[in-house]
């Protein structure tokens, strides 16, 4: 079961992890260096079954990057709650305000200016990806492009978008974890996929993972992306191929994947999209039809901030 690369992994950390203080004070067991692959093929949508996974917040927030947008607040109208914790910190240490989340969070979502000014969570994803300023002034619309060059030359080494933009990482909420995708199309044999021009596969490079929490969340919300591509430049999803950096299990995690650990993985679940949008830009979530998706129950740990 694919699964196992995820568990095997954990299974490392806990055994031979390279225990340190990271930046967030909480502790790490981590180590450096290593590949998961997912094949997709055959309509598997890598989502992990030793917890539930909540994989339409995961996917909701792909498109979220995908709009481009920075701000809180449209997260927030789809009801996903991941990021407040970044722009709650800095507001609650630049007001000595005791604010609770929920508070926080109503004030964005029911006033535009206070969400203008506390909401945004710098130049991240959605920014680069579909904004990237240039030295020059111009912008960048870098999954525009890679979507071009699949459709025009699938066979290009260059087709990849990109999220450390150097110049204005000091701008941001978070430095991007999931920085560079690249893409690769392989040829089918003429004949076979009935109309497919070819499998599409996907490489994400990712500096810095959390396997206990946010590990989960991005392989399905990449598998997601993979599908979208693919069924844009009329493609067959590959595989999707994750490698990570400094991969490290948070010590206030260590039960929960010693649970996890006693846990046999179930089948992962199918996807399918139920429409075919005009552009990349049309996806809802409702389009994503998931079946086949029986995980063990839930699991509860905090996030490092
Ligand atoms: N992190 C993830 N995946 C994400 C994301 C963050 O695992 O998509 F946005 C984790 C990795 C790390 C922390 O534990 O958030 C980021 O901290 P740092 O910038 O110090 O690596």
């Amino acid at each position: 079961h694919p699964e196992y690369q995820y568990l095997d992994l954990l299974e490392h950390l806990l055994e031979k992890g390279d225990r340190r203080i990271d930046r967030t004070g909480v502790g790490t067991l981590s180590m450096f260096g290593t590949m998961m692959r997912f094949d997709l093929s055959d309509g598997t949508f890598p989502v992990y079954t030793t917890k539930r996974v909540y994989w339409k917040t995961a996917v909701k927030e792909m498109l979220w990057f995908l709009t481009g947008q920075t701000n809180i607040q449209s997260l927030l109208r789809e009801n996903v709650r991941i990021w407040t914790d970044w722009p709650l910190d800095k507001y609650r240490k630049a007001t000595d305000e005791a604010i609770s989340q929920d508070e926080f969070e109503s004030r964005i979502l029911s006033d535009d200016e206070f969400a203008l000014k506390w909401g945004d969570l710098g130049p991240v994803y959605g920014k680069q990806w579909r904004h990237w300023l240039d030295a020059n002034g111009n912008e960048h619309d870098q999954i525009a492009d890679v979507i071009q060059t699949l459709k025009t030359n699938p066979a290009s080494r260059r087709m990849l978008f990109h999220a450390w933009n150097v110049g204005e990482l000091d701008r941001m909420a978070l430095h991007p974890c999931h920085m560079t995708y690249q893409f690769y199309a392989s040829e089918m044999a003429s004949g076979e996929g009935s109309g497919s021009r070819g499998k599409l596969s996907l490489l994400v490079g990712q500096r810095s993972c959390d396997l206990g929490l946010g590990n989960a969340f991005n392989i399905c919300q990449q598998a997601a992306l993979l599908y979208m591509v693919a069924q844009q430049v009329d493609m067959t999803p590959g595989e999707l191929i994750w490698v990570g950096g400094d991969v490290h299990l948070y010590l206030n995690h260590i039960e929960m994947a010693k649970t996890l650990l006693s846990r046999e993985p179930r089948p992962f679940p199918k996807l399918r999209l139920a429409r075919r949008p005009d552009s990349i830009d049309g996806y809802r979530i409702e389009d994503f039809q998931v079946t086949g998706y029986n995980p063990h129950p839930p699991l509860e740990a905090p996030v490092a901030v």
